[in-house]
């Protein structure tokens, strides 16, 4: 039987290099993200792949379920949730942060992760049966200079993983969290907030990963047979040993 992956965040970068690998994978997609023509552009180049677009602001926890609601009956059975929608607003020292992005990082990485969670959770509880994938980063597990907010929600991500997995146990839903070092997407323009000089500086002078690198692990997880469960894994650039630990040339 076809199986069905909700991918949030799937209009750039990891998420959408996840959906890529996951229609070659044989599952049908529920694609979602706020740029609804980046995900139309994405189901035209994945046809003849079944995919239903959602277009909705993850921390808008009203649109989520409203959005989820409306799903049609044959992408009503999800079978793998990827929470991936997020990033990081801006990189400055604790006492200039800007509350504005403390807000957005907060209300998408961690928030959005919840409302989303739950808004799928209850077919996944009637059904017994699903794999959740949080995308939560290396910058949960460890804390670099000006990273401060981003870094906290990624560790609130961590923290959520090893809950929801406890919980949703007894349910059959394994949860995990994938952590990506250095991925170049869209994620430093973001970040820099548009300033794509700055954000090309992040990724000179090594080789960083790319999303299809990433996608790939997350593949190789929601395929394992069901007496697997892959429950955390850190992926890194190959010449990166930490978080801003990077050997450049
Ligand atoms: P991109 O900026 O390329 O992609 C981010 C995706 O998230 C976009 O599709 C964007 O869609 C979506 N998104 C962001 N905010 C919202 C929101 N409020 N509501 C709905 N969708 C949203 O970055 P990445 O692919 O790199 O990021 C994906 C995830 O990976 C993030 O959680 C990020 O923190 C994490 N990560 C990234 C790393 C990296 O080095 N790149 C490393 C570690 C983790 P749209 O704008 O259309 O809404
Ligand atoms: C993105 C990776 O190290 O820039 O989560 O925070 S890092």
């Amino acid at each position: 039987m076809t199986r069905t992956a909700f991918i949030t965040g799937a209009s750039s970068g990891i998420g959408r290099a996840t959906a890529v690998a996951l229609a070659q994978t044989g599952f049908q997609l529920i694609l979602t993200g706020r740029r609804q023509e980046r995900l139309e552009e994405l189901a035209e180049q994945l046809a003849p792949t079944r995919i239903h677009l959602l277009t909705f602001d993850v921390r808008d926890r009203a649109a989520v379920d409203a959005a989820v609601a409306s799903l049609p009956e044959e992408f009503r059975q999800i079978d793998v949730l990827i929470n991936n929608a997020g990033g990081a607003h801006g990189l400055a020292p604790i006492q200039d942060g800007d509350p504005t992005d403390w807000d957005a990082m907060l209300d998408s990485n961690v928030k959005g992760l919840l409302n989303v969670s739950q808004a799928v959770l209850p077919g996944m509880r009637e059904r017994q049966q699903g794999h959740i994938i949080n995308i939560g980063s290396i910058a949960g597990h460890e804390v670099y200079a000006n990273g401060n907010v981003y870094c906290a929600s990624k560790a609130a991500v961590a923290a959520l993983t090893k809950a929801m997995r406890i919980d949703l146990l007894p349910l059959n839903i394994r949860v995990a969290e994938v952590n990506p070092g250095a991925v170049e997407t869209e994620f430093s323009q973001v970040r820099f907030k548009g300033d794509t000089e700055r954000a090309a500086k992040v990724y000179q002078g090594y080789d960083p990963l790319k999303p299809e690198d990433i996608a790939e692990v997350i593949q190789f997880m929601v395929t394992r047979p069901a007496n697997v469960h892959i429950a955390e894994i850190t992926v890194f650039a190959g010449s990166q040993g930490a978080a801003t630990l990077i050997n450049r040339r």
